[in-house]
This record gives structure tokens, C-alpha cells and sequence, in this order.
């Protein structure tokens, strides 16, 4: 890290020299560099780990380096030779610990030891597993209901541990199964379950090589998902039309060389990735695909098709209403909601008429929003107008983030079963599990806020810093009687804790898991659906780390003195958990044999068979009014007045994305290249007409004050960066601007965080802030 703090264009292609300058640098600070490079050539290999990055799958048969730059900081952050040891926690008070910002925590290094928290002297004293175990045991038994403990999860987790822990929380007694979903695609699987029958993706890696048009709709890959790039690159160079819709100029969307081409790398060739680069205003999405919908129905006609009449006959149903909202929507407010002028939107509709096959991808631009489920329903719509599911090269494709997060859900991480899930695992393990739905994110933040729960157990995450309003959820962890992490590294949720706190080090992806029977292999499920076998080869951080499926079992031994579950038999063996999974889960029969075939083996999507087991049995169009994105007006707006009634209106919209250098709330570094920022994270990326508007300078700092109808919340000390982006539209880096985002405001109906779409103001920052 450099300590300069600057700000200029980055002009360079994505990937190239730069990112594998950065990768090497990554190993060198955590002193890895031998162990780190042999660790990398087994992530992603059949017989290797799954790299705990993104959930984008491998190429099979495998290339020799299946990783990319960023695989490689999530690599060498777990495999660091630093080490979070005993005398580290005597030495330091927990208040102390509080006040280091979230790099400065990161880098400690490994976690060592079970620590619990000890108010006397205000410090982490260790404490040996099965007192751990006991003391949680015994606060669950103290419960007068298991519904007022939570278990949360992150998308780490790998099926096995994912799939012991709801049993385990099931036989408790509750769903209060909240997980990092909550936060992030869950509006996709809402949209889509309702829609199509299936929450998930259809395509597979595959599809990418036959699609005659890739959409990215709201996805920074150079950075979440840089082995996408491979792909796009492939797909650009043999003629496949991608077109990117997000309100920055993101370089990796643009143009990458790839670092693992020898021929690119030495001969300083790249590839421009998008053919087309559309900038919405943030929210504008949902107008962005009404308006391609439409020219798509309108520009139909008998000698020059541009529907798909079969497909829409056979599978689907609700086109003739969908199409007559379409021709009623004037292009003047798709124009004005979507912040686009009309030609460009005609243009990419005839881009996507022309292609023969087409893939829709989407991140979290789509997914953090208020109308969020309508604007994905808007663009599988768009999808079935021109049947562009269940065939080679088309469907929808949600990227997902955590390496599991998708095989959690899978194996019953969520707080909503559906009845049949929960027969099943009833007979399998005879109990009766709870019917009672449970609290997803926000519930459970209100539940601890108000009282209604007080016990907080995490598997993986950062859930202090992770999650929306967080002066709320300080305060709500802090009234718990116990918060548990199951956690590799030291983070804010340590320091955020309730009267009594337990801190319990795991194995990570890339250490060797021994148990009773051996080395074991646990397996993780990508976003394409592909379930595949990962197992680490490098030494325990420390000797005294368990597991994740192996903290289950001894947590539910503790707890469970009735449950008929052999708890500590199957973890002796994860082929015997992966036997039980094969009994509950649909699509994992025969799941041992199946998971050792190379590569392993795909789930199961039914659109990919054109089956949609809806409701109705068939595809649904589904009509969604347009809604006004907050902020819209202020690009014909005169300046901000002081008077109090401009004070309250909402002028700006403000996106939380991530930087180059982040893993979500583990900040590796204060770059974030690609977008030109060096040594600093505290910063606002704004219009010039913006700035020209407010009176505003680039490189000034100022606060930001979200607004919203329970108050106001305040950030201060952000640096102003001019950036290509569109009027009334602001982006920061999360988790620096968490505490900005109103707990109440979220999806419709998926209840995700509207991290994306925060309504705030901006004021230039007091003398003694700068
Ligand atoms: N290195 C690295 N990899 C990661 C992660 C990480 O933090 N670091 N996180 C992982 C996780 S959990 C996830 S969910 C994924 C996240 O991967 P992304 O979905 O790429 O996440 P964000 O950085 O939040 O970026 C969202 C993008 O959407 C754009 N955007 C914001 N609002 C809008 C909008 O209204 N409309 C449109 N069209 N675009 C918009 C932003 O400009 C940005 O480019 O990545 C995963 N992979
Ligand atoms: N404002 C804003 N907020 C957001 C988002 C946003 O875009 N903007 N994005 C949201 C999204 S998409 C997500 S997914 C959530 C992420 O929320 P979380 O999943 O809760 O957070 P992470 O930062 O991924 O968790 C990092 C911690 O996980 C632990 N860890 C790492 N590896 C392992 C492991 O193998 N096992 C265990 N047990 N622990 C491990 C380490 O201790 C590390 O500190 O944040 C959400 N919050
Ligand atoms: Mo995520």
C-alpha cells in the first residue's frame, strides 16, 4: 500500500501487469509468498480448494492457474503467517481494539484460539472449546423460547457445515436462520422463484461460448468477479455483442488484457470487452428494461419477428397485458426514470433483437434497491419475449458473490423452509422440526434491537459491519446476553458484542481438515450450479482451530442431550453428512459417488428443460409500474437552498459498492485502482454538473447526511472525486457508509438492504474534520 493519497484516471486495460503486480504484493505482505504460490496452484483444481473468493465457477476441464488477482488477496489473507495470538488479546483492551478501523484488524492475521469475552477487565481471556461449548449450551437452554436466539450465516460455509448447522438450529427449535443472502441476491431468488419457478441461474459456463449477446446489468467483474473477464474477453473476441448498463464507467467492463495469456502480456495486446456502455441513473433500471421490453414488442411484425410466439404460447402466460402496458408506457418517462435518451435505449433493444441467444447478468446495482424484484422480473420478461431460456447461449444469470452462498440456501439456510424441506428433514432425523418462519437480516436486527432476541450466534461474516443502519446494530448486538463468531479472522462483530462474547477460530478453505476418519474434503456449489469437491492442503493456522462442521457437532452435543442425531459419528466422516444430505435434498442422490467425478456434477435447473413450475406451470409476464428513483429531478435542478424545506428533500442518490482492494467488510488495502483511487477509502465519486451545481470542488471534503423519514445519519470527512457518473447519482465505498443506509429501507418484498439507492445531502465538512 502506498501512503500517498491520490486520485487519477486509470487509462490501462483491466488485468494486465498491474494485476499481477498486485497479486505478488498481496503474498509478499502476508509473508507467503512459497506457500502462497504453491497454495494458488491448487485453487480451483479438482483436487485442490474452491477458492473462498467470488461463487464465479471453474473452466473443466481446468486451466493450471483457475484464480485471478483477487482470488489471490482472498488466498493469501487466509494462508498469512500473522497470527492473532493470546498475548496479542492480554495486551490490548477491547475498547482499544475498537477504535483500529477495519484494515488495521484484517491484518492481525489468523485467529489462534477460543477467546471468551471478560468484562472485568475489558478484554478476550482464552477459554478451552468445551467450556466454550458449554457456556453457549447453557445460554440456549436459558431461553424461555429458541426464537429468541439468532444463527446467522455468511456464504463461506461450505454444505456440509451449512447443512449440520440448520439441523442443528432446527432441532433447537427455531428458523431464525438470517444469512448474508438477506443482503444480496435474495430479491433475484424471489423474482425469479415467482416467475420461472426457480430462484436460480440457468446458464452454465457453456452458454457463454454460444451467446450472441452478453447484458451486464449493474456488475463491476473487473473487480467481484475477475475470472468473468476471461469469459467476456472470449465471448468479445469471436464477434458476441456485450453491452454494460452502470452509472460508472467501470474499467474492467471496458477493456482487459488477460495476466494469465502470454501472448497479451507480452505483447501489450487487450480487448475491449463492451460494445456498448449504457449509463443509467442509479434506480433506472427497471425503466431500462421496460423500455427495451417495449421496442421489442412494438418493432414485431409479421414478415420481421422479433418475439418468440411459440415459446410464449407454449410456456408462458400474461403477454397480451404485459404488452398493452408496454405501448401505454410514453418513452418521455422511461426517458426521464431511466436517466437515458431514447435513441440509445432503441439501439441496445436492437442489439438484443439481432441476437440469436442472450445472457442477462446482473450484481448487486440490481439487487440493492427498493423496486429490486420488479426490476428482475422486468428483465426476465425481457428474456421471455424472445424465449431466450432453455436454450444454448441465453437465460438469466445472477452473479453471485460468497464462494457458497448459493449452497447454503441449497442446504436449508433460510429463514422461510418450505413445508416439503421440512417433512423431509423431520423423517430423516425424527424430530419435528419448528414451522414458524424465522427472522431474515433486518428482522433479527429489530428482534435484538427491541429485546425479542439475546442470543446472537454468527457461522462466518462480519454482521456489525456487514449490515445496513449501524449505530442500530451496535446497539442491538450490544443488548444481547451472548454473541458467538465462528470466525478466521479478528473484525468489527468481535468488538461489537453482547454482556457475554465468544470468539471461536475455524479452519479455512485452503487448511487440511483431519478428523477421526482422515482428511476430509468438504463441497461448495458455485453460481452456475456446478457442486464440486474442495479440500485444503496447508497446515491449521493453529493446532487448536475445529472445523465448521466440527463446532456444530460439539455445539449440538452440548445443547441437544435428546436428539437422536449421531452428531459426533458424522463428522468423523463427511461422506456420512454428505449420505444424510443425499436423503434430504433434491438433486443430491447418490451425491459421494457423484461429487468425485472430476469437476463434479451440475444441479438440476428446470428452465433449462423449458419446464417452469410455477403456480400456473408456466413463465409469468409480470407488469410493474414505473416508480421515481429518488433524486431524479435534481439534473434540471437549480442549486440547494438553505431554507429547511430543501433541507429535507433528498437530493443526491448514493451507491455503496466495493473498491479493488476489499473482500466485502475485509479491507486488504486503500486502493482501488481501476477507478484511480491510491491510499484513501473515505471518498464520494460525483458529477461535475454535481459539484458545479452545489458549489462544490473536487478533492473537497465533505459529510453526507441520508435522509429519511425516521431522521437524519451522518458520515463525515469524504473526499469529493469528479467522476463520469451521471447527475444526482453518488457512489462511496461500503463499509465506511453503512451507517448511511435507514434500517427501514429496503426491497419490496425481498427486504434486502437498499444499500444502492440512499437518499442523502451533501455539506462541505467543518475546519476541524479536514
Ligand atoms: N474482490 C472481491 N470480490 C467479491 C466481493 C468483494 O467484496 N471483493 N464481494 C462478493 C460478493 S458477496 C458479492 S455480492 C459480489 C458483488 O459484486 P458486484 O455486484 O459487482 O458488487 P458492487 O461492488 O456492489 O458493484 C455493483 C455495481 O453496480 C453498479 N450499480 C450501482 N447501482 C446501480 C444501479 O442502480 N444500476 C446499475 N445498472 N448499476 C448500478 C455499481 O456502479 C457497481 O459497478 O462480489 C463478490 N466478489
Ligand atoms: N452498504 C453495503 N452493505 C453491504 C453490501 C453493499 O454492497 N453495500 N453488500 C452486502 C453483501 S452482497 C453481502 S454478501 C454482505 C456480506 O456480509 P458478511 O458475509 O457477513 O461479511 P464478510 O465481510 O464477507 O465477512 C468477513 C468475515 O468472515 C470471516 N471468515 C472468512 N472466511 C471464513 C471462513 O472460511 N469461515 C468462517 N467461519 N469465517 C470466515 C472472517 O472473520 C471475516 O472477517 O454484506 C452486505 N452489506
Ligand atoms: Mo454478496
Amino acid at each position: 500500500m502506498s501512503d500517498d493519497k491520490t486520485v487519477h484516471r486509470y487509462d490501462k486495460p483491466a488485468g494486465g501487469w498491474d494485476a499481477l503486480k498486485s497479486s505478488w504484493q498481496a503474498l509478499r505482505e502476508q509473508e507467503v509468498l512459497l506457500k502462497g504460490a504453491n497454495t494458488l496452484l491448487r485453487a480451483n483444481q479438482p483436487k485442490g480448494f474452491d477458492c473462498p473468493g467470488c461463487a464465479w465457477p471453474d473452466r473443466n476441464p481446468h486451466s493450471t492457474f483457475e484464480f485471478c488477482e483477487n482470488g489471490v488477496k482472498a488466498v493469501a489473507n487466509e494462508a498469512t503467517s500473522k497470527r492473532v495470538t493470546r498475548e496479542f488479546f492480554a495486551e490490548h483492551t477491547v475498547s482499544w481494539l475498537a477504535a483500529l478501523d477495519d484494515h488495521t484488524l484484517e491484518v492481525q492475521g489468523r485467529l489462534t484460539e477460543p477467546m471468551a469475552f471478560d468484562a472485568a477487565s475489558d478484554r478476550y481471556v482464552p477459554i478451552g472449546w468445551d467450556e466454550a461449548f458449554a457456556r453457549i449450551a447453557a445460554a440456549l437452554k436459558a431461553l424461555a423460547s429458541p426464537d429468541e436466539a439468532i444463527f446467522y450465516t455468511s456464504g463461506r460455509t461450505s454444505n456440509e457445515a451449512a447443512f449440520l448447522y440448520q439441523l442443528f438450529v432446527r432441532e433447537y427449535g427455531t428458523n431464525n436462520l438470517p444469512d448474508c443472502s438477506n443482503m444480496c441476491h435474495e430479491p433475484s431468488g424471489v423474482a425469479l422463484t415467482e416467475q420461472l419457478g426457480s430462484g436460480k441461474g440457468s446458464v452454465t459456463l457453456e452458454d457463454f461460448e454460444h451467446a450472441d449477446a452478453i447484458f451486464i446489468f449493474g456488475q463491476n467483474p473487473g473487480t467481484n468477479h475477475p475470472r468473468m473477464l476471461g469469459e467476456l474477453r472470449n465471448a468479445a473476441r469471436r464477434g458476441c455483442r456485450i453491452v454494460a448498463f452502470n452509472p460508472l464507467r467501470e474499467r474492467g467492463l471496458e477493456r482487459f488484457a488477460n495476466p494469465q495469456s502470454p501472448a497479451e502480456m507480452l505483447g501489450g495486446s487487450s480487448t475491449q470487452i463492451t460494445s456498448d456502455y449504457l449509463q443509467p441513473r442509479i434506480g433506472g433500471d427497471l425503466a431500462v428494461a421496460t423500455a427495451l421490453a417495449k421496442v421489442v414488442v412494438e418493432r414485431d411484425a409479421v414478415d420481421r419477428p422479433t418475439l418468440d410466439r411459440m415459446f410464449i404460447a407454449a410456456h408462458t402466460r400474461g403477454f397480451d397485458a404485459f404488452a398493452e402496458a408496454l405501448r401505454a408506457t410514453p418513452w418521455s418517462e422511461l426517458e426521464r426514470e431511466s436517466g437515458l435518451g431514447r435513441e440509445q435505449l432503441e439501439r441496445v433493444a436492437q442489439t438484443y433483437i439481432d441476437s440469436r441467444a442472450t445472457i442477462l447478468c446482473w450484481g448487486m446495482g440490481i439487487t440493492q434497491h427498493p423496486r429490486s424484484v420488479a426490476t428482475i422480473q422486468m428483465l426476465a420478461n425481457l428474456l421471455l419475449l424472445r424465449g431466450n431460456i432453455g436454450k444454448p447461449g441465453a437465460g438469466p444469470c445472477p452473479v453471485r458473490g460468497h464462494s457458497n452462498v448459493q449452497g447454503d440456501r441449497t442446504m436449508g439456510i433460510y429463514e422461510q423452509p418450505a413445508p416439503a424441506f421440512l417433512d423431509k428433514l423431520g423423517v430423516a432425523f425424527d424430530f419435528q422440526p419448528p414451522r414458524a418462519p424465522g427472522y431474515d437480516t433486518i428482522a433479527a436486527i429489530e428482534a435484538m434491537r427491541d429485546g425479542r432476541a439475546t442470543v446472537f450466534f454468527a457461522m462466518g461474516g462480519n454482521f456489525a459491519a456487514a449490515t445496513p443502519d449501524s449505530a442500530q446494530v451496535h446497539e442491538a448486538l450490544r443488548r444481547c446476553a451472548l454473541t458467538v463468531h465462528v470466525s478466521t479472522k479478528l473484525n468489527r462483530s468481535h468488538l461489537v458484542h453482547g454482556r457475554d462474547a465468544l470468539i471461536l477460530p475455524c479452519l479455512g478453505r485452503t487448511e487440511i481438515d483431519l478428523q477421526t476418519g482422515g482428511p476430509q474434503a468438504v463441497t461448495v456449489e458455485d453460481s452456475m450450479s456446478m457442486v464440486h469437491l474442495s479440500s485444503g492442503m496447508n497446515p491449521p493456522a493453529s493446532t487448536q482451530l475445529l472445523s465448521e462442521p466440527a463446532i456444530v457437532a460439539c455445539l449440538a452435543a452440548a445443547t441437544l442431550p435428546r436428539s437422536k442425531t449421531p452428531w459426533r459419528w458424522l463428522i468423523e466422516d463427511y461422506d456420512r453428512v454428505r449420505a444424510r444430505i443425499a436423503q434430504v435434498i433434491d438433486g443430491f442422490e447418490d451425491f459421494n459417488a457423484r461429487v468425485r467425478v472430476p469437476g463434479g456434477f451440475h444441479l438440476h435447473h428446470p428452465g433449462r428443460e423449458r419446464v417452469f413450475p410455477t403456480a400456473s406451470g408456466k413463465a409469468t409476464f409480470y407488469v410493474h409500474p414505473l416508480a421515481h428513483p429518488v433524486g431524479a429531478a435534481l439534473a434540471a435542478s437549480s442549486p440547494p437552498e438553505g431554507n429547511e424545506s430543501s433541507r429535507l428533500k433528498p437530493l443526491l442518490q448514493l451507491m455503496t459498492v466495493r473498491s479493488h482492494d476489499q473482500y466485502n467488510t475485509t479491507v486488504y488495502g486503500f486502493d482501488d485502482r481501476y477507478r484511480g483511487v491510491h491510499g484513501l477509502r473515505k471518498v464520494c465519486f460525483i458529477s461535475a454538473h454535481d459539484l458545479q451545481c452545489l458549489g462544490l470542488r473536487d478533492g473537497e471534503q465533505v459529510d453526507i447526511t441520508s435522509v429519511w423519514d425516521d431522521g437524519e445519519r451522518s458520515v463525515r470527512g469524504f473526499r469529493l472525486v469528479e467522476y463520469d457518473i451521471p447527475p444526482g447519482c453518488l457512489a462511496s465505498y461500503f463499509p465506511e457508509t453503512n451507517a448511511l443506509v435507514p434500517l427501514g429501507h429496503h426491497a419490496e418484498r425481498a427486504r434486502t438492504p437498499a444499500s444502492k439507492a440512499i437518499p442523502v445531502r451533501l455539506t462541505r465538512s467543518s475546519a476541524d474534520e479536514r
